[in-house]
């Protein structure tokens, strides 16, 4: 295979940590296998939309086998693009609510715009034999103007959020544009068999595609290959963080704090579609229908920080605290709090032990493409004494993450009564499961999604 191309939003040097599933797999797979990671910078410019700010293009930068090559976005770039369409259309739109999305013709406008820009910044950087690999719903149209330059290089898309059904995605005015332009890849990768199923099904209603095969569809002149990779995590690596001093100093600090007590483990963006307030809901719940609870269970619910300068965030910001502040003002007691909840990022190297000592994991998402944290506390598991997953039926991981105890979200009674379960859950059902989610999660890494990607997509026909 050909030089690695990465193409995604945000790069990330891949020698630091981050918060953010997409950052931490590619730097993980570019680590690997070196190459060039091409992106925005993350800085906002006030140079004129579309043009290139006054200090030049493209920034470069070596970290260690990776070189970066960042862009500068103008202000109203950034604003139109990123927070308008990718973030104001796009994110809510392809987690299924349509009531939060924005349609504003000027998005569209600056997410086609910057789209054309990266493409036309990423090709003199090109090698006739570079394999190139785009991520996630930010850059839906750049391989169509790459195609529209002359390049003729293989190139993938991987989609990390979740795609919705046809007549959802068909609410967006230019959908038909938008998911003709993934025509122009090579190889297109989804998450879920799900998400598959709906790129199937609006391709051929919605566009007149003709399935040519298993997963190939052709549309007029171009035919793509489509199929499912459901990302995974380093497990080995992830365990080994687990042993590191850090993590182990935040195990015995929360065991020792919680020693009389259970406590349960949440750990997300503060983002609308992880059901964030539904958990709490559930959780009240548990409180209320099972007094035995009161006094012996507290929830840690990390939310961390995250696009704050979209609108919609502000509103589940007020809500969580508005929730959690009830919650403990009814419930808690003077030696007792049972929501303890923090709205800051925890340090990467201490996440494995905060894991360690949950007895159990609420991941419960509305719509999740995947959702790496749930792996991430499966990984983090001491085998002979493993916390229990409560998992959202609608993450892309309930896909693969049978053996959790698997929950729909709005049903708060049903979800008090699942977290209940999991509290009670004897040691040896706990162990079996917990083998069997290991295993699961060993099986299909973040290695086995990179070279199951990559190998689909040196070999696709073309
Ligand atoms: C998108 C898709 C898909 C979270 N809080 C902290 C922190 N995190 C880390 C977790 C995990 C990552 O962020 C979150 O990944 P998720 O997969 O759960 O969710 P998204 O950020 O929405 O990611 C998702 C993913 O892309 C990959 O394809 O799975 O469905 O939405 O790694 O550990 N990390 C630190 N402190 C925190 O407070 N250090």
């Amino acid at each position: 295979m050909g030089r690695l191309v990465i193409v995604s939003n945000r790069v990330a040097d891949p020698r630091k940590t981050a918060a953010g599933g997409l950052a931490v797999a590619l730097a993980d797979v570019l680590n690997r296998t070196g190459g060039l990671w091409f992106g925005w910078s993350g800085r906002i410019t006030e140079h004129e939309a579309g043009a290139a700010p006054p200090d030049g293009p493209v920034h470069r930068q070596q970290a260690g086998p990776v070189t970066l090559a960042t862009v500068d976005l103008a202000r109203a770039d950034h604003d139109a693009y990123y927070l308008g369409y990718a973030n104001g259309v796009l994110w809510p739109v392809f987690h299924y609510r349509l009531d939060l999305a924005n349609f504003d013709a000027g998005f569209i406008a600056g997410y086609r715009r910057v789209n054309r820009m990266l493409a036309q910044r990423l090709l003199p950087l090109l090698q006739p034999d570079d394999v190139i690999w785009i991520h996630d719903y930010h850059l839906i149209p750049m391989a169509a103007e790459l195609r529209a330059l002359g390049c003729t290089q293989r190139i993938g898309f991987f989609l990390h959020i979740p795609l919705p059904p046809p007549l959802i995605l068909a609410a967006i005015p230019a959908h038909d544009w938008l998911v003709r332009a993934l025509f122009e890849h090579d190889l297109v990768g989804f998450q879920s068999e799900a998400d598959l199923a709906h790129f199937s099904r609006y391709v051929e209603t919605e566009l007149g595609a003709e399935p040519a095969g298993p997963g190939r569809w052709r549309l007029g002149e171009r035919t793509v290959r489509a199929g499912t990779f459901p990302i995974g995590i380093d497990v080995d690596e992830f365990a080994a963080l687990t042993h590191a001093p850090e993590a182990r100093d935040m195990y015995t600090r929360m065991r020792e704090e919680y020693s009389r007590r259970r406590l349960l483990i949440g750990v997300d963006r503060l983002d609308y579609s992880k059901g964030l307030p539904q958990r709490l809901r559930a959780f009240r719940e548990l409180l209320l229908r099972h007094p035995d609870t009161r006094n012996s269970a507290t929830l840690i619910q990390i939310a961390s920080p995250s696009r704050e300068s979209v609108l919609a965030y502000n509103d589940i910001l007020r809500e969580m605290e508005t929730l959690c502040g009830a919650i403990n003002g009814d419930f808690g007691e003077l030696d007792w709090m049972p929501v303890r909840y923090i709205h800051r990022t925890v340090a990467r190297k201490r996440l494995p032990g905060l894991y360690r000592a949950g007895r159990v994991a609420l991941v419960t998402p509305l719509r999740d493409g995947m959702n790496l944290v749930a792996k991430e506390f499966v990984a983090a598991q001491d085998p002979a004494d493993p916390g229990v997953l409560v998992l959202s039926r609608f993450a892309g991981a309930a896909e693969q993450l049978r053996e959790a105890i698997l929950v729909n979200p709005y049903d708060i009674e049903a979800t008090a009564q699942a977290i209940q379960a999991a509290l009670q859950m004897p040691v040896q059902e706990r162990r079996a499961r917990h083998q069997a989610l290991l295993a699961g999660i060993r099986r299909q890494d973040v290695r086995w999604w990179c070279d199951t990607f990559l190998g689909a997509l040196s070999s696709a026909p073309r």
